[in-house]
């Protein structure tokens, strides 16, 4: 579909106007939204995944294109009726306790919602509790732990530890740039990834979905 060619062209040039343009154009030649978003928005952004994880771009670029992508969902997402995008999954995500730091946590959430998951980002500062809290009402299936700080990094162990009675329902994944694989398997974790296309690929495989 010519179409759905140039949203995907536009959406990985960043082009927040052309997707727009080229999401309402699909949506007058009668393609559904729910396909419009998959074949088209969710597609290009995967593939920006794969540029960034291979160093053919950088962080800029990939925000330019996740802000082309909102452009997109902005127009499509009122008219899905009921799920008809494919559902991955419900990631709850948040940077933990102490730390401020949220550029590199809003690239993993753009590259999640990118990838057709729907994520619910508490911010920053986020207390065991309330990651516990949002990971029992939004019945998530991923809990994604971000901190830059290594003081920060031991509050992940404790909520790692709280969310124990729930780990047959939900699996945890961590990140940020002191978090190392090996802590993360020190603190029982189930996942790390070192950047936010990986997070995508190491999500899939946890729950695994394609
Ligand atoms: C920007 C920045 C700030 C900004 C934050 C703005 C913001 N809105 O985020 C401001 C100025 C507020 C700040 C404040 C501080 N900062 Co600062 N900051 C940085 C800096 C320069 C860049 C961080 C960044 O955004 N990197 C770019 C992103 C894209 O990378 P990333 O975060 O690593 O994320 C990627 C991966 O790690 C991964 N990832 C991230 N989260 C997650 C989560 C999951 C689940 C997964 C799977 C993956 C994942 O994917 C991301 C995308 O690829 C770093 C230096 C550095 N080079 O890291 C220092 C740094 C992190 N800061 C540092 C410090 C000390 C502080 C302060 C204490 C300074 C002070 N004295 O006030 C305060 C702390 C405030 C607080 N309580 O949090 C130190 C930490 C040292 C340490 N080892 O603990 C650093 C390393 C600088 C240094 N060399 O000293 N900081």
């Amino acid at each position: 579909m010519q179409i759905i060619e140039e949203i995907k062209t536009a959406l990985m040039a960043g082009n927040m106007n052309k997707v727009k343009e080229g999401a309402n154009k699909a949506l007058e030649e009668g393609l559904a939204p729910a396909d419009i978003i998959n074949d088209g928005l969710i597609a290009a952004m995967s593939v920006i995944g794969v540029q960034f994880k291979n160093n053919e771009i950088y962080m800029p670029e990939v925000l330019v294109a996740a802000r082309a992508m909102h452009a997109g969902m902005d127009v499509l997402k009122p008219l899905l009726a009921g799920d008809a995008v494919q559902d991955r999954g419900t990631m709850v995500i948040g940077t933990v306790k102490g730390d401020l730091h949220d550029i590199g946590k809003n690239l993993v959430v753009m590259m999640m919602e990118g990838a057709g998951f729907k994520v619910v980002d508490l911010g920053v500062d986020v207390t065991t509790e309330k990651f516990v809290q949002a990971v029992t009402g939004h019945k998530a299936q991923i809990v994604g732990l971000s901190a830059l700080l290594t003081s920060t990094m031991a509050q992940m162990k404790g909520t790692v530890q709280a969310l124990e009675p729930y780990r047959g329902q939900v699996k945890v994944i961590v990140g940020g740039a002191p978090v190392t694989r090996k802590f993360a398997d020190e603190i029982g974790a189930d996942g790390y990834a070192p950047d936010a296309a990986s997070a995508v690929d190491r999500v899939r495989e946890l729950l695994g979905v394609a």
